[in-house]
């Protein structure tokens, strides 16, 4: 059997700086030919519209559209005809989904920071939503759910889905059955950078959004953050990532099968074990190397594999805690007999799955946690898709005369010190209650 697959195995200890750095680095060069293009499309977008969204479907995607938007009955009748044994599944992943965004809604705040003066915070859903499902390998249905249905709950007045047409000028199935059993409000043949524009700018047919999410590809993420000038964004998420800490408890088995999990995403898909103990770490590593000798998309995972696979071994499960929060992993496996005790431990991780048993298929399907994520070690940063990203804020202030009058001089003085006069006149009028 061969034993190189793995780009990485070994002990943790023993990996060179630049290997670790390389482990560490899921970025990505930036492409500027992907730029430049991706800025070539907006200008025409902007400029022509649909007419322009129209020419780019029929070079880019081979569709002959003689429109964008996707007519409701085409998205219904492909919920119609969906198998019926995946419309329940995917019923059952929306309810859950539901579920736990409902529980993740803001409240509004008010509070009295001095007698008299009392500051307010109240949640807005988003007047417009856009939510990008790719086309090509990764038509992914459930994660049409992961975007329309957390808009839905947080009471976003229209939901717009955008997805590239294929050569019959629709979307795929089941990205458009997928729109249609969340409850989105209209949806257009448009994939790519001109997508984006178009949602972020509006053309004749498609209004412009407030924010715009979900994952595509290198052209859509270079597109959404050209277009922040006039519109909100999600988190950047590339490909697929997993970390498993593993201890000796643990079927290696079980571990192998996650680590393909998310290696048949994407050729650059990033997937990791840490081993406690070298024993463990091998039996793993030998378990993945035969499992992706057999796996069904194998050029995909042996790839992502050779690319950036790692199984490697620590000394103890101390030593690797540091690691995950650095690496801070889209997927975070813990794989130990309590993993719950570990979880206070690590930060900056997409999501946490704990315990062998609670597999990322789980989360990536059906227990209702958003698997939209940061990835590329960008979880220092930012979260995963929720329920919050759907609404904006309006804060607000009351001031009763008494308190008016006991701010008075004090904001006089700072405003002086500013040089800004009229402030100081607007604020010390009030002296008198
Ligand atoms: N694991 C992916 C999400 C997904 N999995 C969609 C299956 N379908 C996010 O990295
Ligand atoms: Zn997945």
């Amino acid at each position: 059997m061969s034993t190189r697959t793995l780009k990485y195995r070994g002990p943790l200890a023993a990996l060179s700086a630049e290997d670790k750095r390389r482990l560490l680095d899921r970025s990505g060069e930036s492409d500027a030919q992907v730029a430049t293009r991706v800025r070539d499309i907006i200008a025409r977008v902007r400029k022509d519209g649909d007419r322009a969204l129209l020419d780019m479907a029929r070079e880019l995607d081979r569709a002959n559209l003689t429109s964008v938007e996707v007519p409701r009955a085409r998205w219904e009748a492909a919920l119609a005809s969906l198998d019926p044994k995946v419309r329940r599944a995917l019923e059952r992943a929306a309810r859950n989904i539901a579920k736990a965004h409902e529980a993740q809604k803001p409240h509004a705040i008010e509070v009295e920071t001095e007698p008299g003066i009392v500051v307010g915070r109240r949640p807005d859903p988003l007047g417009r939503v856009g939510v990008y499902a790719p086309g090509g390998r990764a038509v992914y249905p459930s994660s049409v759910l992961m975007g329309v249905v957390p808009a839905k709950v947080a009471g976003v007045g229209e939901v717009i889905v955008c997805s590239p047409p294929g050569p019959d000028g629709l979307p795929a199935a089941g990205v458009l059955a997928a729109a249609a059993l969340a409850g989105a409000d209209r949806v257009f043949a448009l994939g790519g950078a001109g997508a984006v524009a178009a949602m972020a700018y509006g053309t004749q047919s498609v209004p412009r959004v407030d924010r715009i999410v979900g994952p595509g590809n290198a052209y859509v993420a270079a597109a959404k953050l050209q277009v922040v000038d006039a519109v909100a964004i999600d988190a950047p998420a590339g490909p697929s990532e997993i970390l498993v800490v593993a201890d000796r408890s643990v079927d290696p088995e079980a571990v192998a099968r996650e680590m393909l999990a998310q290696a048949e995403h994407d050729p650059d898909a990033c997937c990791v074990t840490l081993a406690v103990s070298v024993t463990v770490a091998e039996t793993i590593a030998a378990a993945v190397e035969r499992a992706a000798a057999k796996a069904q998309r194998r050029e995909i995972v042996t790839t992502a594999l050779r690319e950036r696979g790692a199984v490697l071994s620590v000394d103890s499960l101390e030593e690797a805690w540091p690691f995950v929060s650095e690496f801070a992993p889209e997927h975070l496996l813990i794989a130990t007999a309590m993993p719950r005790e570990h979880l206070e431990r690590v930060r900056n991780c997409g999501t946490v799955f704990l315990g062998e048993r609670a597999s990322v298929a789980f989360g990536d399907y059906m227990t209702g946690a958003n698997h939209v994520l940061p990835t590329a070690g960008l979880g220092h940063a930012y979260s995963g898709l929720s329920v919050l990203d759907f609404y904006r804020w309006t804060t607000y202030q009351h001031v009763d005369h008494a308190a008016a009058a006991q701010l008075a001089e004090d904001v006089g003085v700072l405003a002086d010190s500013e040089g800004l006069f009229a402030h100081a006149e607007a604020a010390r009028a009030w002296r008198k209650p």
